[in-house]
């Protein structure tokens, strides 16, 4: 759809540069369908006309609090007015009712205290600044007002904010909702000392984010028909397993592992326990400590969380013996035996370390031993016992590791919801998402794919969303909608979840199948998929496969995904904890029933991980949502930069600007009758004389002009994209230009 603009000699505009993106100019002269810009005293460029947008000159020094008040809405404009805030500390920005939010990478106490919290309760979305505790706020009046559940999705990339920002928010619901009068251990502790719990064993330092959130999570806070929190549901999500036996410089294990080694004296003692620096599972990485953080000081106030949530002391003896015991367990070596080619242990240290895990696990040392060695083969007439050798020794030690963590965190997540408890006749919730964002690395594997299936779901939730809001604003405005046209990403979904024949089904089948390697997986994507739009087969690999996400392309290395999609225990495994002396240890493993015990069919991680975000989005759906999107202004986690690449890329994935184009797709620019005469009187100044009727002099000055295709609602103007720019090209004339007026065609840019 092409919508005539207006860029004249003499226009300001931002015009394509590779270093920062958008450089804002002056056109100097057109010539033909290319103009001469003047970027500063130095330099010149020229630009094709289709690729340079309008620049508000009268924009606000100091920017707009809501980017639907920017005269253009589109990339630029966007970007340089969350700059133009960033720089003055104001990280806060709306776009409608979606909030920007950028991590300032700093403390900025004074925006969270409690009076800050005091102005907020009870005002309006757009009455103060904008904020977290406005989007939290606006939550929860429509919860109580109109009964209904509410959810607030937040999400961006690696070390964008997201669970600080979910922290601020459940701060303020607990503002809200907190048992002002009670003391003690109430539902509000409870619910914000999970933080620090969930954090201490499921967050870890990662190149992007030195406290990076591992598992994706949706705590679901519960409220009584007075508004108090009267209970809480939290939900996880994917824990990232390799992580317990695999780490790569500078990158850290789970936190909870450091916390241990600087326990005091007594209880380092108990668990046999030195310098993190012995232990295998942590000294793959140089980095043992974080900055700004006393691990002694943590291992208590983590203790101290478990107090608050619930879990008794002998709970807490027997989760920190667990995550000792996988400590040793990862120092247990295996070499050739000399007769043959079996794994025995090592060396003494090895014995010493699987004794101290047998120890701590409460396990009989031998049957660990022929755990991690042995397997049971069963044949038709007999069962043999299988030695491995000493890598598959090995392979089974670290799936033991990963086993072991996985069912503890797990077990916590249980144990912080039957403590909290939940309350069966609140009939109105919040949920709060903190999931991990859209990712794009260099090498992606099977935990990409889920994170970015996970992103395509919550992308289409929001379409929808902004679609249905823009749609809503309109029908209160009074005006036809009819113009508004909506993409949708549910072809990728289809290629990804589809049943049968999508790729997650398809993935299930070969790992159904024991002769499937992931090169028979991928031949098998590019026969199916060979003419889906969504799927690509790149050049020069024999088994990558490329997904055209929303947010954009991202090349998946197959290699892992058949081992990674199997939930798998070992029956040895299995067997020799579920027969642990220590109840909590045999706990997180309960005997499996026979026929599960007999069945071969195989887990599928990534069906059940389908299975649980289908529920979330049936949870979500029964919601109104509100969307905070946080941005990370650069990539070396310091204050005061702000990178432009970076923040462009985060904006087109976290759907602001897919945002902008659904508005821009309708009426994209809102003008209420004041500020519309305020700003182009000049156009038809003889209309005005007299004339005290605000909307009737708007509808004179549109028809003087001749503009066509907008709208005149209740209260305010709705221009079309591109309008605004012809008004004030029309104005620049007036005002004294001499230019000339390029009429053109541009395909729609807003
Ligand atoms: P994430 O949740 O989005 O990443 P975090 O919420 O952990 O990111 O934020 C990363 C770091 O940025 C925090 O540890 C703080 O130091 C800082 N930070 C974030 N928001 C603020 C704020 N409003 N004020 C001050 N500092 C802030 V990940 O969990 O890695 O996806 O998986
Ligand atoms: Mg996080």
């Amino acid at each position: 759809m092409g919508v005539p603009e207006n860029i004249v000699v003499g226009s300001h505009v931002w015009v394509g540069d590779p270093e920062v993106i958008w450089i804002g100019g002056q056109v100097l002269s057109i010539n033909g369908e290319d103009a001469e810009i003047q970027i500063s005293d130095e330099r010149k460029v020229v630009s094709h006309l289709s690729k340079l947008y309008p620049k508000d000159i009268d924009a606000r020094a100091d920017g707009v609090d809501d980017m639907t008040k920017l005269a253009y809405l589109h990339e630029p404009a966007v970007l340089h007015n969350l700059e133009t805030r960033f720089a003055m500390n104001e990280i806060y920005t709306y776009t409608g009712n979606i909030l920007i939010a950028i991590n300032p990478f700093q403390s900025l106490s004074h925006l969270y205290d409690t009076n800050v919290m005091q102005r907020y309760k009870g005002s309006m979305i757009g009455d103060l600044s904008p904020h977290v505790f406005a989007i939290a706020e606006g939550a929860y009046r429509e919860m109580m007002n109109e009964v209904k559940s509410n959810s607030i999705l937040v999400s961006g990339e690696s070390g964008a904010g997201k669970t600080e920002t979910t922290k601020m928010l459940m701060q303020y619901l607990a503002y809200l909702g907190g048992h002002t009068a009670s003391e003690g251990r109430t539902v509000e502790k409870q619910v914000l000392e999970s933080n620090p719990v969930l954090e201490a064993f499921g967050n870890a330092k990662t190149v992007r984010n030195d406290n990076s959130s591992r598992f994706g999570k949706f705590v679901e806070i519960q409220f009584d028909k007075f508004g108090r929190i009267s209970g809480a549901a939290i939900r996880t999500y994917l824990l990232e397993k390799s992580r317990v036996c695999q780490i790569s410089d500078p990158e850290r294990n789970y936190h909870c592992f450091y916390l241990i080694c600087a326990s005091p004296p007594e209880e380092k003692e108990k668990y046999k326990l030195g310098d993190p620096k012995s232990f295998h599972y942590l000294n793959q990485s140089n980095c043992y400590e974080l900055v700004g953080v006393n691990a002694a000081q943590d291992y208590l106030s983590t203790k101290r969380a478990m107090d608050i949530v619930g879990i008794s002391q002998d709970e807490q003896d027997a989760i920190f013996r667990v995550v000792a015991a996988i400590l040793h367990l990862g120092n247990i070596n295996f070499s050739k035996s000399e007769e043959t080619d079996f794994a025995v242990l090592e060396e003494e240290e090895s014995k010493f370390h699987l004794q101290t895990t047998a120890e701590l696990l409460m396990c009989d040392a031998h049957a660990l031993e022929d755990a991690l060695c042995k397997r049971m083969m069963v044949t038709p007439e007999e069962i043999i016992k299988r030695s491995l050798d000493p890598l598959g020794a090995t392979v089974s030690r670290d799936g033991l590791a990963k086993t072991i963590y996985s069912r503890l965190f797990d077990w916590l997540v249980q144990k912080i919801n039957i403590s909290i408890g939940q309350d069966p006749s609140s009939k109105c919730l919040i949920g709060v998402l903190d999931i991990y964002g859209f990712e794009s690395f260099q090498t992606n594997s099977f935990e990409q794919f889920c994170i970015n299936f996970t992103n395509e779901k919550l992308q289409q939730h929001f379409n929808q969303h902004v679609f249905k809001m823009e749609q809503e604003e309109y029908t209160k405005e009074g005006i036809d909608w009819s113009y508004l046209e909506f993409v949708d990403n549910q072809d990728v979904l289809d290629l990804i979840e589809k049943k049968p024949g999508g790729i997650i089904a398809l993935l299930d089948e070969a790992c159904m199948f024991p002769k499937s390697t992931h090169e028979t997986f991928s031949q098998k994507l590019y026969q199916t998929f060979k003419d889906h739009k969504r799927f690509i087969k790149p050049k020069l690999t024999r088994s990558d496969f490329t997904v055209s996400h929303y947010a954009g392309d991202v090349q998946y290395q197959s290699e892992h995904f058949l081992d990674k999609n199997k939930d798998y225990v070992v029956p040895e495994h299995q067997e020799m904890l579920s027969s642990s002396k220590c109840s909590f240890v045999s706990g997180l493993f309960p005997p499996l029933s026979e026929e599960s015990a007999k069945s071969s069919k195989f887990s599928s991680i990534g069906s059940r991980f389908k299975l649980q975000l289908q529920q979330l989005m049936d949870t979500l759906n029964l919601t109104e949502p509100h969307y905070i999107r946080c941005v990370k202004p650069n990539t070396q986690l310091k204050p005061f930069i702000f990178e432009h690449m970076n923040v462009i890329q985060q904006l087109r994935s976290g759907g602001v600007l897919e945002a902008v184009r659904i508005k821009c797709a309708g009426f994209p620019t809102h003008w209420t009758f004041h500020d519309f005469i305020t700003r182009l009187w000049i156009l038809a100044p003889e209309i005005l004389r007299g004339n005290f009727d605000e909307k009737d002099s708007c509808k004179k000055i549109l028809e003087k002009i001749g503009l066509t295709g907008y709208q005149i609602g209740e209260t305010k103007i709705f221009l079309r994209a591109g309008q605004m720019s012809e008004l004030d090209a029309r104005r620049a004339l007036l005002l004294g230009s001499s230019a000339t007026v390029i009429q053109k065609n541009a395909k729609t840019r807003c």
